[in-house]
């Protein structure tokens, strides 16, 4: 049942999707595959890792001012997803490589960010959270998958209500907020040219906007980090790091719709991990939900990294694993390490071949259509996909490449006969849909 059937290599007319009807055309590169994770709602299930860890979040911020939502849809419109975010029109992100579209207006949102200015508008606490699956074109790996989650954080105060004394309303809640445990190296870097405060904001303002952010940020890394370590010290872990306060660092970012923009990174286990984007939001995008009269921040961060973390889970994909032996695991409010049930080792498969004449590079065969490719052919069982070499012929500058796949299950030993028919699958399309010449 892991495997998936060969999809149409014809586009059908029209898709559908959580009970709506979307007319496809020649932006439409949402597969089969993709489209049958949008009903599963991981982060709406109580005992479910991203369910847990969703309801821990919420329940840090219970009485602060704070509206969530959690039933927001997939399908969003590229209106929404970028342009109301003041994404330029060459923004990497639009791509058909990048990005899922249903058509050309309609895909599947990318990053939490796409319900924003409807929030802005319709919100009626100062804050609010949004949870909800994103889908992205990406490698997939240990840590990779083309659907994961994202929490989006919010809050903003009012000129209208506070006034002249907009400084100290917003300074107060900043002193109402605790102040964690953590050492925070870079704690406010400042905002500049490159990265620079509004217009329409003071520096006072920009300041202490900035500092209720990141207090807030630094509030929920230290709660999750400080049960990550509970977890990993109980599953007799010897990192010194462990019994010293967390460590965390801010950088700088770029995002369309934030200005002055970060990003926190975490000490964990040796190396910086990044958790979470977040910026002061531009007043453009205010102004296109019609709110006039606000200025605030707003934050995203991923759950998978961290719910891998904090359950000790070695492999994205499991998250949406229906084996029970995965599933009977967890238990609502609580964080406990997972126990791998089994172990089956994997196969690697070479797949090489002279790519055709082209007049534009960007006509290529990308990474990302071969990844999907497979994905569609293999589902999960394909571990890990990525080139492993890549040569020019130095007379007729033609290009060979060979792509490395991994198969593997997570419960059950594959056979050779079943491996050899997918990569009889792969080798098919490659020549049927990107016109290659494969070697043996
Ligand atoms: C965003 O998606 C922005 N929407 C965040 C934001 C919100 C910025 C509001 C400013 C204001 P980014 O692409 O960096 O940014 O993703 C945010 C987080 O999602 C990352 O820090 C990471 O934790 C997680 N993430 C990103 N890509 C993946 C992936 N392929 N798999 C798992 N987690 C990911
Ligand atoms: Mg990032």
């Amino acid at each position: 049942s892991e495997s998936r059937p060969l999809p149409p290599v014809q586009t059908p007319e029209s898709l559908n999707i959580l009970g709506n009807t979307y007319k496809t055309d020649e932006w439409t590169n949402a597969t089969p595959t993709i489209l049958s994770l949008t009903d599963r709602k991981l982060h709406k299930q109580p005992n479910h890792p991203l369910g847990i860890l969703r309801n821990l979040i919420e329940t840090k911020f219970e009485g602060m001012g704070y509206t969530y939502y959690n039933d927001f849809e997939p399908v969003v419109s590229t209106h929404e997803n970028f342009d109301i975010l003041g994404f330029p029109e060459d923004h990497p992100g639009r791509s058909k490589t990048d990005t899922y579209y249903i058509n050309q207006s309609t895909l599947l949102r990318t990053h939490t960010s796409a319900h924003e200015a409807e929030c802005f508008k319709t919100c009626k606490t100062p804050g609010y959270f949004i949870t909800a699956d994103v889908y992205r074109r990406d490698a997939i790996d240990r840590t990779h998958y083309p659907a994961f989650h994202q929490i989006e954080g919010a809050r903003t105060w009012s000129r209208n209500e506070h006034g002249n004394n907009i400084v100290e309303v917003i300074r107060a809640d900043l002193e109402a907020l605790p102040k964690p445990n953590i050492v925070v190296e870079n704690p406010s870097p400042v905002f500049h040219v490159d990265n620079p405060k509004q217009d329409n904001m003071s520096e006072v303002e920009t300041e202490l906007i900035a500092a209720h952010l990141k207090r807030t940020i630094e509030i929920l890394v230290e709660d999750i980090f400080n049960r990550a370590k509970e977890v990993a010290i109980a599953a007799g872990s010897t990192d010194p790091d462990l019994h010293a306060p967390l460590k965390a660092r801010w950088i700088e970012a770029y995002f369309p719709w934030t200005s002055p923009s970060w990003e926190i990174e975490v000490w964990w286990k040796g190396e910086w991990l990044e958790m979470c984007g977040c910026g002061i939001v531009k007043q453009n995008v205010l102004q296109n939900a019609g709110i006039t009269d606000r200025i605030g921040w707003a934050f995203g961060i991923g759950l998978e990294r961290t719910a891998m973390l904090l359950f000790g889970i070695p492999d994205i994909r499991l998250f949406w694993s229906q084996d029970e032996r995965f599933l009977n695991q967890f238990e609502a409010g609580k964080i406990n390490n997972f126990k791998p049930y089994s172990k089956y080792p994997g196969t690697v498969r070479d797949v090489a071949f002279w790519l055709p004449h082209v007049e534009k590079d960007g006509d290529l065969l990308h990474e990302n259509d071969l990844t999907e490719m497979v994905r569609s052919i293999a589902g999960d069982l394909v571990e890990n996909v990525s080139l492993h070499d890549e040569f020019v012929h130095p007379k007729t500058g033609k290009k060979s490449q060979c792509y490395r796949i991994n198969y593997q299950s997570m419960d059950r030993s594959l056979t050779n006969s079943e491996i050899n028919e997918y990569q009889d699958q792969v080798r098919q399309q490659l020549s049927e849909k990107y016109n290659v010449e494969l070697l043996p």
